[in-house]
Protein backbone atom coordinates (compact mmCIF):
# COMPACT_ATOMS: atom_id res chain seq x y z
CA UNK A 1 0.00 0.00 0.00
CA UNK A 2 1.64 3.00 -0.51
CA UNK A 3 1.84 6.29 1.44
CA UNK A 4 -0.99 7.93 -0.82
CA UNK A 5 -3.50 4.89 -0.23
CA UNK A 6 -2.79 4.49 3.77
CA UNK A 7 -3.47 8.15 4.31
CA UNK A 8 -6.69 7.97 2.33
CA UNK A 9 -7.91 4.91 4.46
CA UNK A 10 -6.96 6.72 7.71
CA UNK A 11 -8.77 9.38 6.60
CA UNK A 12 -12.18 7.87 5.09
CA UNK A 13 -12.20 5.72 8.69
CA UNK A 14 -11.93 8.85 10.66
CA UNK A 15 -14.56 10.82 8.53
CA UNK A 16 -17.08 7.75 8.81
CA UNK A 17 -16.34 7.46 12.49
CA UNK A 18 -17.36 11.04 12.75
CA UNK A 19 -20.61 10.85 10.73
CA UNK A 20 -21.92 8.01 12.31
CA UNK A 21 -20.89 8.45 16.38
CA UNK A 22 -24.36 8.02 18.04
CA UNK A 23 -25.27 11.10 19.96
CA UNK A 24 -26.63 11.23 23.81
CA UNK A 25 -28.53 13.43 25.21
CA UNK A 26 -27.65 15.00 28.87
CA UNK A 27 -28.00 13.59 31.70
CA UNK A 28 -30.16 16.00 33.68
CA UNK A 29 -31.67 18.94 31.66
CA UNK A 30 -33.64 21.80 32.71
CA UNK A 31 -36.72 20.26 31.51
CA UNK A 32 -37.44 22.78 29.26
CA UNK A 33 -35.18 20.75 26.60
CA UNK A 34 -32.46 18.56 26.16
CA UNK A 35 -29.35 19.39 24.65
CA UNK A 36 -27.19 16.70 23.30
CA UNK A 37 -23.41 15.96 24.06
CA UNK A 38 -22.33 16.11 20.16
CA UNK A 39 -22.61 18.95 17.29
CA UNK A 40 -24.68 17.55 14.75
CA UNK A 41 -22.33 19.30 12.17
CA UNK A 42 -18.88 20.60 12.05
CA UNK A 43 -16.12 21.44 9.91
CA UNK A 44 -14.73 17.84 9.44
CA UNK A 45 -18.37 16.90 8.62
CA UNK A 46 -17.22 18.61 5.07
CA UNK A 47 -17.04 15.61 2.36
CA UNK A 48 -13.63 14.95 1.64
CA UNK A 49 -14.07 15.24 -2.19
CA UNK A 50 -14.91 19.16 -1.42
CA UNK A 51 -11.41 19.34 0.04
CA UNK A 52 -9.09 16.79 -1.22
CA UNK A 53 -7.58 16.09 -4.45
CA UNK A 54 -8.00 12.40 -4.42
CA UNK A 55 -5.45 11.89 -7.56
CA UNK A 56 -2.37 10.70 -6.16
CA UNK A 57 -0.61 11.76 -9.12
CA UNK A 58 -1.89 15.42 -8.98
CA UNK A 59 -1.98 15.38 -5.08
CA UNK A 60 1.12 12.86 -4.35
CA UNK A 61 1.20 14.57 -0.51
CA UNK A 62 -2.94 13.95 -0.27
CA UNK A 63 -2.91 17.35 1.27
CA UNK A 64 -5.96 19.38 1.85
CA UNK A 65 -6.74 21.97 -0.87
CA UNK A 66 -9.60 23.53 0.16
CA UNK A 67 -10.01 24.28 3.66
CA UNK A 68 -13.39 24.12 5.43
CA UNK A 69 -13.42 26.86 8.44
CA UNK A 70 -16.79 25.64 10.00
CA UNK A 71 -20.23 24.75 9.70
CA UNK A 72 -23.11 26.04 11.36
CA UNK A 73 -26.31 28.50 11.49
CA UNK A 74 -28.43 26.30 9.62
CA UNK A 75 -32.03 26.22 8.08
CA UNK A 76 -33.77 23.23 8.86
CA UNK A 77 -37.21 21.17 7.53
CA UNK A 78 -38.58 17.83 7.47
CA UNK A 79 -38.30 16.59 3.55
CA UNK A 80 -39.45 13.15 2.79
CA UNK A 81 -39.11 11.90 6.05
CA UNK A 82 -35.29 12.95 6.80
CA UNK A 83 -34.12 15.67 8.96
CA UNK A 84 -32.54 18.30 6.60
CA UNK A 85 -30.94 21.51 7.41
CA UNK A 86 -29.43 23.52 5.06
CA UNK A 87 -26.08 24.75 6.70
CA UNK A 88 -23.82 27.94 6.50
CA UNK A 89 -20.50 26.29 5.41
CA UNK A 90 -17.69 28.60 5.84
CA UNK A 91 -14.14 28.00 3.98
CA UNK A 92 -11.18 28.86 5.04
CA UNK A 93 -11.06 31.99 2.27
CA UNK A 94 -13.86 33.39 4.94
CA UNK A 95 -16.69 33.08 2.22
CA UNK A 96 -19.28 31.07 3.46
CA UNK A 97 -21.79 29.09 1.32
CA UNK A 98 -25.10 26.67 2.05
CA UNK A 99 -24.61 23.11 2.03
CA UNK A 100 -27.47 20.72 2.69
CA UNK A 101 -27.14 17.63 5.36
CA UNK A 102 -29.64 14.98 6.31
CA UNK A 103 -30.34 12.66 9.31
CA UNK A 104 -32.24 9.73 9.53
CA UNK A 105 -33.18 10.60 13.23
CA UNK A 106 -32.42 14.90 13.82
CA UNK A 107 -30.14 14.20 16.58
CA UNK A 108 -26.80 12.54 14.71
CA UNK A 109 -25.62 10.58 11.01
CA UNK A 110 -26.01 13.55 9.44
CA UNK A 111 -24.32 13.71 6.26
CA UNK A 112 -23.87 16.28 3.36
CA UNK A 113 -24.73 15.74 0.20
CA UNK A 114 -22.42 15.46 -2.49
CA UNK A 115 -22.20 19.12 -4.00
CA UNK A 116 -22.79 22.72 -2.33
CA UNK A 117 -26.02 24.50 -3.19
CA UNK A 118 -25.70 26.91 -6.27
CA UNK A 119 -27.26 30.12 -5.77
CA UNK A 120 -28.31 31.74 -9.05
CA UNK A 121 -26.85 35.28 -8.98
CA UNK A 122 -28.80 38.41 -9.44
CA UNK A 123 -27.41 41.39 -11.56
CA UNK A 124 -25.20 42.64 -8.50
CA UNK A 125 -23.67 39.15 -7.54
CA UNK A 126 -23.64 38.38 -3.13
CA UNK A 127 -20.30 38.77 -2.28
CA UNK A 128 -21.27 36.24 0.92
CA UNK A 129 -24.19 34.36 1.57
CA UNK A 130 -25.58 33.22 5.17
CA UNK A 131 -27.95 32.04 7.46
CA UNK A 132 -31.07 30.57 5.46
CA UNK A 133 -34.37 30.21 7.36
CA UNK A 134 -36.43 27.44 5.51
CA UNK A 135 -40.21 28.15 5.14
CA UNK A 136 -42.78 25.97 3.69
CA UNK A 137 -45.27 28.41 2.89
CA UNK A 138 -48.81 26.86 2.01
CA UNK A 139 -48.45 28.42 -1.20
CA UNK A 140 -46.47 25.18 -2.08
CA UNK A 141 -43.02 26.08 -2.42
CA UNK A 142 -39.98 26.06 0.01
CA UNK A 143 -38.18 29.51 0.31
CA UNK A 144 -35.17 29.89 2.02
CA UNK A 145 -34.62 33.33 2.55
CA UNK A 146 -30.89 33.91 3.38
CA UNK A 147 -28.05 37.28 4.31
CA UNK A 148 -27.00 38.08 1.32
CA UNK A 149 -23.98 40.85 1.59
CA UNK A 150 -21.82 43.13 -0.59
CA UNK A 151 -19.57 45.75 -0.55
CA UNK A 152 -20.90 49.40 0.20
CA UNK A 153 -20.83 51.35 -2.80
CA UNK A 154 -20.89 54.55 -0.73
CA UNK A 155 -17.97 53.16 1.39
CA UNK A 156 -15.19 56.03 1.11
CA UNK A 157 -11.92 55.14 -1.07
CA UNK A 158 -9.77 52.79 1.06
CA UNK A 159 -12.60 51.21 3.27
CA UNK A 160 -12.30 47.62 2.72
CA UNK A 161 -14.74 46.92 5.27
CA UNK A 162 -18.11 48.94 4.79
CA UNK A 163 -21.08 46.20 3.71
CA UNK A 164 -24.45 46.03 3.50
CA UNK A 165 -26.69 43.33 4.22
CA UNK A 166 -29.64 42.58 2.70
CA UNK A 167 -31.97 39.46 2.27
CA UNK A 168 -31.78 37.37 -0.37
CA UNK A 169 -34.61 35.19 -1.72
CA UNK A 170 -34.53 31.92 -3.01
CA UNK A 171 -37.29 28.67 -3.60
CA UNK A 172 -37.46 25.41 -4.65
CA UNK A 173 -39.46 22.11 -4.70
CA UNK A 174 -37.20 19.75 -3.92
CA UNK A 175 -33.91 21.58 -1.99
CA UNK A 176 -32.02 20.59 -5.27
CA UNK A 177 -32.66 23.05 -7.76
CA UNK A 178 -32.80 26.68 -6.44
CA UNK A 179 -35.01 29.58 -8.23
CA UNK A 180 -33.47 32.84 -7.28
CA UNK A 181 -35.95 35.72 -6.83
CA UNK A 182 -35.56 39.50 -6.11
CA UNK A 183 -33.65 40.62 -3.14
CA UNK A 184 -36.28 41.89 -0.23
CA UNK A 185 -37.55 45.72 -1.08
CA UNK A 186 -37.54 47.51 2.20
CA UNK A 187 -37.61 51.44 3.00
CA UNK A 188 -35.73 50.82 6.58
CA UNK A 189 -31.66 50.47 5.92
CA UNK A 190 -30.23 47.19 5.64
CA UNK A 191 -31.82 43.93 6.49
CA UNK A 192 -30.83 40.56 8.91
CA UNK A 193 -32.31 37.91 9.90
CA UNK A 194 -35.36 38.22 7.98
CA UNK A 195 -37.77 35.23 8.12
CA UNK A 196 -41.35 33.93 5.98
CA UNK A 197 -44.36 33.07 7.54
CA UNK A 198 -45.80 29.96 6.55
CA UNK A 199 -49.02 31.22 6.15
CA UNK A 200 -51.21 34.15 4.18
CA UNK A 201 -52.03 37.06 5.83
CA UNK A 202 -54.63 38.96 4.84
CA UNK A 203 -53.97 37.18 1.60
CA UNK A 204 -50.31 38.82 1.20
CA UNK A 205 -47.02 36.77 1.97
CA UNK A 206 -45.87 38.00 6.05
CA UNK A 207 -42.08 38.64 6.73
CA UNK A 208 -40.14 39.45 10.06
CA UNK A 209 -37.77 41.98 9.35
CA UNK A 210 -34.76 43.36 11.67
CA UNK A 211 -33.78 46.71 10.19
CA UNK A 212 -30.71 48.36 11.19
CA UNK A 213 -29.12 51.72 10.08
CA UNK A 214 -25.71 49.77 9.42
CA UNK A 215 -24.16 46.52 8.70
CA UNK A 216 -23.31 45.75 12.37
CA UNK A 217 -25.08 47.96 14.35
CA UNK A 218 -28.89 48.23 14.33
CA UNK A 219 -28.66 51.84 15.23
CA UNK A 220 -31.70 53.67 15.42
CA UNK A 221 -33.60 50.76 13.99
CA UNK A 222 -33.31 47.13 15.10
CA UNK A 223 -36.53 45.19 16.78
CA UNK A 224 -38.13 41.99 14.73
CA UNK A 225 -40.42 43.88 12.43
CA UNK A 226 -43.39 42.78 10.72
CA UNK A 227 -44.60 43.57 6.96
CA UNK A 228 -46.67 42.33 4.08
CA UNK A 229 -45.85 41.67 0.44
CA UNK A 230 -48.02 41.62 -2.20
CA UNK A 231 -45.39 39.00 -4.25
CA UNK A 232 -42.60 36.90 -3.65
CA UNK A 233 -41.00 37.17 -7.18
CA UNK A 234 -40.96 41.18 -6.23
CA UNK A 235 -41.00 40.91 -2.50
CA UNK A 236 -41.67 44.66 -1.19
CA UNK A 237 -42.44 45.39 2.33
CA UNK A 238 -43.74 49.10 2.58
CA UNK A 239 -43.99 49.36 6.31
CA UNK A 240 -42.41 47.13 8.97
CA UNK A 241 -44.15 47.27 12.30
CA UNK A 242 -41.81 46.14 15.37
CA UNK A 243 -43.27 43.69 17.07
CA UNK A 244 -40.58 42.58 19.57
CA UNK A 245 -38.24 45.64 20.50
CA UNK A 246 -34.91 45.63 21.74
CA UNK A 247 -34.64 46.94 25.76
CA UNK A 248 -32.66 48.39 27.86
CA UNK A 249 -30.81 46.02 30.77
CA UNK A 250 -32.12 43.15 29.01
CA UNK A 251 -30.71 40.29 27.10
CA UNK A 252 -31.52 41.86 24.07
CA UNK A 253 -30.50 45.41 24.92
CA UNK A 254 -27.88 45.64 22.16
CA UNK A 255 -30.32 44.01 19.31
CA UNK A 256 -32.20 41.35 18.50
CA UNK A 257 -33.79 39.19 15.33
CA UNK A 258 -36.04 36.61 14.43
CA UNK A 259 -34.26 33.01 14.39
CA UNK A 260 -36.29 30.08 12.50
CA UNK A 261 -39.74 30.14 10.80
CA UNK A 262 -42.41 30.49 13.74
CA UNK A 263 -44.26 27.13 14.86
CA UNK A 264 -47.78 27.10 14.81
CA UNK A 265 -50.07 25.43 17.99
CA UNK A 266 -53.24 25.50 19.14
CA UNK A 267 -51.96 28.02 21.49
CA UNK A 268 -50.34 30.45 19.39
CA UNK A 269 -47.27 31.26 17.27
CA UNK A 270 -43.88 29.79 18.64
CA UNK A 271 -40.96 31.90 18.24
CA UNK A 272 -37.50 31.60 18.43
CA UNK A 273 -35.31 34.39 18.15
CA UNK A 274 -31.92 35.93 19.37
CA UNK A 275 -31.03 38.61 22.02
CA UNK A 276 -27.61 40.66 21.81
CA UNK A 277 -25.91 42.11 24.69
CA UNK A 278 -22.33 44.32 25.32
CA UNK A 279 -20.16 42.99 27.90
CA UNK A 280 -16.32 43.68 28.81
CA UNK A 281 -15.47 40.77 27.01
CA UNK A 282 -17.42 41.87 23.82
CA UNK A 283 -20.97 40.59 22.49
CA UNK A 284 -22.85 37.93 23.82
CA UNK A 285 -25.46 36.14 22.08
CA UNK A 286 -28.26 34.00 23.60
CA UNK A 287 -32.08 32.58 22.28
CA UNK A 288 -34.92 33.46 23.68
CA UNK A 289 -38.86 32.79 22.57
CA UNK A 290 -41.74 34.64 22.54
CA UNK A 291 -45.72 33.65 21.08
CA UNK A 292 -47.76 35.46 19.00
CA UNK A 293 -51.69 35.26 18.21
CA UNK A 294 -52.83 32.39 16.04
CA UNK A 295 -55.20 35.47 14.27
CA UNK A 296 -52.53 37.53 14.59
CA UNK A 297 -48.98 36.72 14.61
CA UNK A 298 -48.06 40.15 15.04
CA UNK A 299 -49.59 40.41 18.14
CA UNK A 300 -47.15 39.22 21.48
CA UNK A 301 -49.35 37.18 23.37
CA UNK A 302 -46.32 35.77 25.92
CA UNK A 303 -43.00 36.86 26.39
CA UNK A 304 -41.04 35.05 29.01
CA UNK A 305 -38.43 36.79 30.70
CA UNK A 306 -34.77 36.08 29.75
CA UNK A 307 -33.05 33.85 27.85
CA UNK A 308 -34.16 30.45 27.27
CA UNK A 309 -30.48 28.91 26.26
CA UNK A 310 -27.32 30.47 26.56
CA UNK A 311 -23.61 29.40 25.29
CA UNK A 312 -22.64 26.50 28.20
CA UNK A 313 -19.31 24.86 28.56
CA UNK A 314 -17.48 23.95 25.40
CA UNK A 315 -20.60 26.21 23.46
CA UNK A 316 -18.95 29.29 24.53
CA UNK A 317 -15.74 28.54 22.63
CA UNK A 318 -15.05 29.54 19.01
CA UNK A 319 -14.43 31.73 16.20
CA UNK A 320 -16.83 34.34 17.37
CA UNK A 321 -17.23 33.19 20.92
CA UNK A 322 -20.11 33.50 23.83
CA UNK A 323 -22.52 33.43 20.40
CA UNK A 324 -25.74 30.69 20.31
CA UNK A 325 -27.48 31.42 16.92
CA UNK A 326 -30.88 29.47 15.69
CA UNK A 327 -32.13 29.71 12.54
CA UNK A 328 -33.39 26.27 12.36
CA UNK A 329 -35.99 23.95 14.21
CA UNK A 330 -37.94 20.95 13.13
CA UNK A 331 -41.78 20.11 14.34
CA UNK A 332 -42.39 16.44 14.52
CA UNK A 333 -46.36 15.38 14.37
CA UNK A 334 -46.09 13.65 17.60
CA UNK A 335 -44.88 17.56 18.45
CA UNK A 336 -41.90 16.19 19.16
CA UNK A 337 -39.41 19.45 18.47
CA UNK A 338 -35.77 19.28 17.36
CA UNK A 339 -34.22 22.95 17.99
CA UNK A 340 -30.64 23.29 15.84
CA UNK A 341 -28.51 25.82 17.01
CA UNK A 342 -24.96 26.80 15.96
CA UNK A 343 -22.08 27.49 19.00
CA UNK A 344 -20.12 30.54 18.60
CA UNK A 345 -20.49 30.51 14.85
CA UNK A 346 -18.33 27.49 14.51
CA UNK A 347 -20.28 24.33 14.81
CA UNK A 348 -24.40 23.06 15.45
CA UNK A 349 -25.44 21.62 18.19
CA UNK A 350 -29.06 20.01 18.29
CA UNK A 351 -31.77 20.31 21.36
CA UNK A 352 -35.02 18.25 21.91
CA UNK A 353 -38.07 19.60 23.07
CA UNK A 354 -41.57 19.55 22.49
CA UNK A 355 -44.48 21.78 21.94
CA UNK A 356 -46.25 21.28 24.86
CA UNK A 357 -42.51 21.92 26.87
CA UNK A 358 -42.32 24.99 24.60
CA UNK A 359 -46.04 26.76 25.53
CA UNK A 360 -45.95 25.84 28.43
CA UNK A 361 -42.52 27.54 28.78
CA UNK A 362 -43.97 30.55 26.98
CA UNK A 363 -47.18 30.68 29.37
CA UNK A 364 -45.73 30.29 32.49
CA UNK A 365 -41.60 31.49 32.63
CA UNK A 366 -41.79 34.94 34.49
CA UNK A 367 -41.53 38.17 32.31
CA UNK A 368 -38.70 40.18 32.65
CA UNK A 369 -40.12 43.27 35.04
CA UNK A 370 -36.83 45.35 33.63
CA UNK A 371 -35.59 45.59 37.42
CA UNK A 372 -33.26 43.80 40.49
CA UNK A 373 -35.90 44.61 43.01
CA UNK A 374 -38.64 43.23 41.28
CA UNK A 375 -37.00 39.91 39.55
CA UNK A 376 -35.99 39.93 43.40
CA UNK A 377 -40.06 39.38 44.24
CA UNK A 378 -40.67 37.27 41.33
CA UNK A 379 -38.53 34.58 43.52
CA UNK A 380 -39.88 35.05 46.59
CA UNK A 381 -43.04 34.62 45.14
CA UNK A 382 -42.13 31.49 44.08
CA UNK A 383 -40.41 30.27 47.32
CA UNK A 384 -43.78 31.42 48.90
CA UNK A 385 -45.91 29.39 46.31
CA UNK A 386 -43.69 26.21 47.58
CA UNK A 387 -43.80 27.16 51.10
CA UNK A 388 -47.46 27.17 51.21
O1 LIG B 1 -21.59 36.53 14.93
C1 LIG B 1 -22.84 36.33 15.52
C2 LIG B 1 -23.96 36.46 14.48
O2 LIG B 1 -23.91 37.78 13.94
C3 LIG B 1 -24.90 38.11 12.97
O3 LIG B 1 -26.17 38.16 13.56
P1 LIG B 1 -26.86 39.60 13.85
O4 LIG B 1 -27.19 40.16 12.53
O5 LIG B 1 -28.07 39.41 14.69
O6 LIG B 1 -25.83 40.41 14.58
C4 LIG B 1 -24.90 37.12 11.82
O7 LIG B 1 -23.76 37.32 11.03
C5 LIG B 1 -24.88 35.68 12.30
O8 LIG B 1 -24.61 34.83 11.21
C6 LIG B 1 -23.81 35.45 13.36
O9 LIG B 1 -23.95 34.15 13.90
Amino acid sequence: MTQFSERLLKLRQAHENLLTRKNEPEELSNGIYTRYKYPVLTADHAPLEWRYDLNENTNPFLMERIMINAAFNAGAIKFDGKYVVVARVEGADRKSFFAVAESPNGIDNFKFWEKPVVIPQLQEPDTNVYDMRLTAHEDGYIYGIFCTERKDKSAPEGDTVMAVANAGIVRTKDLKTWERLDDLKSYSGQQRNVVLHPEFIDGKYAFYTRPQDGFIDVGGGGGIGFGLSDTMEHAEVKEEKIIDNKIYHTIKEVKNGMGPQPIKTPEGWLCLAHGVRNTAAGLRYVLYMFMTALDDPSKVIYSPGGYFLAPKCSERIGDVSNVVFSNGWIKDDDGRILIYYAASDTRLHVAETSVAQLVDYCKNTPADNFRSDLSVQTIINMVEKNLE
